[in-house]
């Protein structure tokens, strides 16, 4: 396979990624991560302490390079999910930015300090197309997330597919916030502007008047989850610089989970611009997305398969449906070179999540007649999409039985204007007369898993509503 980068081997002085005041040119990101990825060279996996940062960055291109698969940690991640991903994935080293605080479950790693500069020349990149390049961990609706293996060539086919969608070029300089731990802040927001040649600007941590000053600045792209596009909307209003920023962008893309039809009216209508949505999934990456040259307004829609993406809607009992019609509800089933290769460890889990040679998506969608998407729901009740996280509410669950003052957990989401869902979680404490308080249990799955998974608001119940065989009726919870 030829190269993931070629902007690279030229190593030209043009700029390839800024973090705050922090920037590499191309020549610049070619000598640091020719560097490390000397220093990883016969490491089997390596796992990458992925902060907002320049060393983040620096340290996937490196393992790309050196063709060593990296997992991306998030730095937030609590003990008892951090000691799964490290225990599942079993990194030989742990890649970090100098001086940064790592956590137990790391101690017994090889700890690699990465340097944002250096004097080597990248070795030749691997040939083999299918070999993993990064794992990158997800949930599901029940147990610990499982980590999808993305090979070279299904980060190329997305990134290419989306050059083509987009018109995305060198000249395109990106604008984001997400973080580097997830396919839509890692390899859209960082890898896609290094394949086109192009430039990322990352604020580090998402705030509306970054954003505003970076597209001032030169910004041509801005992509974001719909939390980030809500809360832009809702400064809008006030904010006259912000709307004229964004006026100026050439494209503004939101993924991740749905964005509201408001919201995007409500942008629309103070910037005259429209923001287009795509549709992607860890194990799939990109599937559809609203092209860069539709003249028609797309709001609701996530557009039509991207090249080489085959997209089939299915009935429940896998019969394929071929109206397009705008009404008759499937679930989304997808194929092409942009796949996965399959879960880490888990033949079981890879083996359910096709039928054949493709994926089944879970997410359930109407086709229009010109065969754009429309995104109506999911299948799974079980799984949580909360500021464009994909949460597991079983993994809640069992790490809120886990404090004493807890006998028995229910979690669900509950529709929020800024997050899109909320996580609920419905307790029965322990001891009735003295219930953990909701703070408490909020910081206890924080700690254990990730503060985003952290439950939003605690209700308490005397008993949970089963039915006859003892399963927990969720759809009761809310009546
Ligand atoms: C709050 N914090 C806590 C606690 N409460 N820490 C410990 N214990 C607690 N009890 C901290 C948090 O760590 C965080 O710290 C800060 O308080 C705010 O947390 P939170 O309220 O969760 O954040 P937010 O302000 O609501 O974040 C909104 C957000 C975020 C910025 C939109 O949700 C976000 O970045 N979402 C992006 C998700 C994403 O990239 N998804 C892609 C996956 P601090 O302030 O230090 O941070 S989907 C994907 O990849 C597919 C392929 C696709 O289609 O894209
Ligand atoms: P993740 O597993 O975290 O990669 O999240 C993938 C899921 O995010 C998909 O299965 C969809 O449910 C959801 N998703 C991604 N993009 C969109 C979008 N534009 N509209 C609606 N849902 C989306």
């Amino acid at each position: 396979m030829s190269s993931l980068f070629p902007a690279l081997e030229a190593g030209s002085g043009r700029s390839a990624l800024r973090f705050g005041d922090r920037s590499l040119t191309y020549g610049e990101l070619r000598a640091a991560a020719g560097s490390l990825a000397a220093r990883l060279d016969g490491a089997e996996r390596v796992a990458v302490w992925a902060t907002p940062t320049l060393e983040t960055a620096v340290a996937v291109v490196a393992a790309l390079l050196a063709g060593v698969p990296a997992v991306p940690l998030n730095p937030k991640t609590g003990e008892r999910e951090l000691t799964h991903i490290i225990t599942d994935s079993r990194p030989a080293m742990v890649l970090a930015a100098p001086g940064d605080e790592l956590p137990e479950p790391l101690a017994e790693l090889t700890r690699v300090d990465v340097i944002p500069h250096g004097d080597a020349p990248p070795p030749p990149e691997p040939e083999d197309a299918e070999a993993p390049a990064l794992i990158v961990y997800t949930s599901g609706t029940t147990g610990p997330p499982k980590g999808a293996v993305l090979p070279r060539r299904a980060i190329a086919a997305t990134l290419d597919a989306l050059e083509d969608a987009w018109t995305w070029t060198s000249d395109d300089v990106l604008v984001h916030a997400l973080p580097l731990f997830h396919v839509h802040g890692l390899i859209l927001g960082v890898l896609g502007p290094l394949r086109r040649g192009g430039s990322v600007r990352h604020l580090g941590r998402f705030t509306t008047g970054g954003v505003a000053r970076e597209l001032a600045g030169g910004g041509t792209m801005l992509f974001g989850v719909p939390t980030m596009y809500h809360r832009l909307a809702e400064a809008l209003d006030g904010d006259p610089q912000l709307a004229k920023a964004l006026a100026g962008a050439r494209l503004l893309v939101s993924g991740s989970a749905a964005l509201p039809v408001h919201d995007h009216e409500r942008i629309a209508a103070l910037t005259g611009r429209r923001v287009i949505e795509r549709y992607g999934m860890t194990e799939t990456l990109m599937n559809t997305s609203v092209r860069a040259d539709d003249v028609e307004p797309r709001t609701g829609s996530v557009g039509v398969p991207l090249p080489g993406v085959d997209l089939r809607l299915v009935e429940e009992d896998g019969t394929e449906i071929t109206a397009y019609d705008g009404e008759t509800v499937g679930e989304i089933q997808v194929r092409g070179p942009h796949l996965f290769t399959g879960y880490l460890n888990r033949p079981d889990a890879t083996a359910a999540a096709f039928d054949g040679d493709w994926f089944r998506t879970g997410d359930v969608a109407v086709r229009d007649a010109d065969g754009s998407v429309r995104i109506v729901g999911r299948k799974a009740t079980d799984l949580i999409k909360s500021g464009g996280y994909k949460i597991g509410a079983g993994e809640i669950e069992n790490a809120l039985l886990d404090h004493p003052g807890v006998r028995e957990a229910a979690v669900t989401g509950e529709p929020d204007p800024d997050l899109g869902e909320r996580i609920v979680a419905w307790v029965v404490p322990s001891d009735p007369a003295g219930p953990p308080p909701a703070d408490e249990l909020a910081d206890h799955v924080a700690a254990q898993l990730a503060p985003h998974k952290r439950p939003r608001t605690v209700r308490y119940l005397d008993v949970l509503p089963r039915n006859d065989m003892g399963k927990i009726m969720k759809r009761a919870l809310h009546g």
